[in-house]
């Protein structure tokens, strides 16, 4: 599995670019497409609740609570493609997982802001697995310390890629998928994730 060291002070992140091959990774893009229960979160944006820009779904074991904006949630029981992908990323990280947050960005329009993985139900030096289907997009990260200004760094995420974030990265960067004027189809990106219990 070729693997890409990406260079980041204090965090671990690598990019597995060919994780899944074209046909598995196409299979798993209409599997998830045609049996994923989405749902539209709401955030809290500056004190108002506002529709999430992007669908999400939450799957995992019974007891993999996770709390989002401050309501908690329990996920839905695991599909055949999602445990199939997670079977894949142990075997391949010897990593285990218990849950999988799933992002469905419709068009160039739905995007993430910036964030960590950095919820207290992931411990302190979390792993996580995100692996890309669809259209490809731009993923940055920058330094929780930056200054304003100070350049981020992009990767694109294709197709049947895998990018592990893990060690101290969550601690000192952030990451975002921007917004984009290009006619583009529809992305799904799956975090998996192991959260206490
Ligand atoms: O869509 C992505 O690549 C990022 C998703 C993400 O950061 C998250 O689910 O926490
Ligand atoms: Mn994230």
């Amino acid at each position: 599995m070729l693997a890409t060291k990406i260079p980041l002070e204090q965090a671990e992140v690598t990019l597995y670019e060919h994780f899944l091959d074209p046909a598995k990774a196409d299979d798993y893009y209409h599997r998830l497409m045609a049996d994923t229960q989405w749902h539209q979160p709401e955030i809290l944006m500056f004190g108002r609740k506002i529709k999430s820009p992007r669908l999400a779904a939450w799957y995992g074991d019974e007891d993999a609570f996770y709390t989002y904006s401050g309501i908690v949630n329990s996920p839905m029981p695991w599909i055949p493609a999602l445990s199939e992908l997670k079977d894949q990323l142990e075997q391949a990280l010897q990593h285990q997982f218990n849950s999988v947050l799933i992002n469905l960005y419709r068009d160039g329009n739905d995007a993430m802001g910036w964030h960590s993985d950095d919820e207290p139900e992931l411990g302190d030096q979390p792993v996580i697995a995100s692996v890309s289907l669809g259209a490809s997009r731009s993923f940055l990260f920058r330094q929780k310390n930056a200054r304003k200004g100070s350049p981020s760094t992009k990767l694109q995420l294709r197709h049947g890629s895998l990018l592990t974030m893990s060690g101290n990265t969550q601690r000192y960067w952030q990451h975002r998928i921007t917004r984009t004027k290009k006619p583009i189809t529809q992305r799904v990106n799956l975090t998996f994730r192991r959260v206490l219990t």
